[in-house]
C-alpha cells in the first residue's frame, strides 16, 4: 500500500492500565497492541499518547448514578451516555499507561476526559465537540499531514479519534492489528472498522507500515 510517513504521526490513544485485562474496563487481548506498537514508534517521526483522564466524579461512571449499571444509558447534558465502570481516575494506577509501553521520545500526551459534564472518546475533541484537547493545532502546527491511529479502545476511542482526524483533513490510517475492541456487542469491532473505511479512513496492518 502506499502511503506518506513524511510529515506523519503515529497517534497512541489511551494503552492505559484500566484498558489491559485485569483493568476496570478491561479489553480482551488490549495487552497484545502494546509490542506491536513499540515496534512501530521508531519508523515516526513524531508519536503522541493520548490518556483517559477522568475526575472521580466523572458522569460517564455508573457509580456516580445511583440505581445505574454499567452498560445502561443516560441523559448526560443532553449527550446519549452509556456508563462504564469507574475507570481511568486521575492519580490512580489504572490511569497510568501499561508499564511496557515505550514512551521515550513522544512529542507530547494529549488528555481527555477531565470534564464531568461530558465524555470524551476522542484525542481531539469532547462527546459534544465544544472541548478541544489541542491535538489537532499541535499536529498542524507541526505540518503533519497524515495521521496513523493505534491503541484502545477499536469502538470508543480509537473510532472517534480517527474519525476526527479525517473530518479535520488529515490523511488517516488505523493499523488494524495494534488495536482491539470493547465488544459491548460482539460486532462492534467489526463495525466501528467499517464505520472508519466509510468516512475514510485507511486500513493497514503493522507489517505494511514500512
Ligand atoms: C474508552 C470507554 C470509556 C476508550 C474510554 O479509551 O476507548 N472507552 N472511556
Ligand atoms: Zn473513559
Amino acid at each position: 500500500m502506499e502511503m506518506n510517513r513524511y510529515k506523519s504521526a503515529l497517534i497512541i490513544v489511551d494503552v492505559q492500565n484500566d484498558f489491559i485485562p485485569g483493568g476496570a474496563l478491561a479489553v480482551k487481548e488490549g495487552d497484545q497492541v502494546v509490542p506491536i506498537i513499540n515496534s512501530l514508534q521508531g519508523k515516526f517521526p513524531t508519536v503522541i499518547g493520548t490518556q483517559d483522564f477522568h475526575p472521580a466524579d466523572h458522569g460517564s461512571f455508573a457509580a456516580n448514578h445511583p440505581g445505574k449499571n454499567p452498560g445502561e444509558f443516560i441523559d448526560l447534558n443532553g449527550l446519549n451516555q452509556i456508563l462504564w465502570p469507574v475507570h481511568c481516575v486521575q492519580g490512580s494506577p489504572g490511569a497510568e499507561f501499561q508499564k511496557d509501553l515505550i514512551r521515550e521520545g513522544w512529542a507530547a500526551i494529549f488528555q481527555k476526559g477531565m470534564n464531568p459534564g461530558v465524555d470524551s472518546y476522542s484525542g481531539f475533541y469532547d462527546n459534544a465537540r465544544r472541548g478541544d484537547t489541542g491535538l489537532g493545532d499541535f499536529l498542524k502546527e507541526k505540518g503533519i499531514k497524515t495521521v496513523f491511529v493505534a491503541g484502545l479502545a477499536l469502538d470508543y476511542c480509537v473510532k472517534f479519534t480517527a474519525l476526527d482526524a479525517v473530518s479535520l483533513g488529515f490523511e488517516t490510517y488505523l493499523i488494524v492489528d495494534a488495536t482491539r475492541a470493547v465488544n459491548i456487542q460482539p460486532t462492534d469491532g467489526e463495525l466501528a472498522i467499517r464505520e472508519m473505511e466509510a468516512a475514510g479512513v485507511k486500513i493497514i496492518k503493522s507489517n505494511e507500515v514500512i
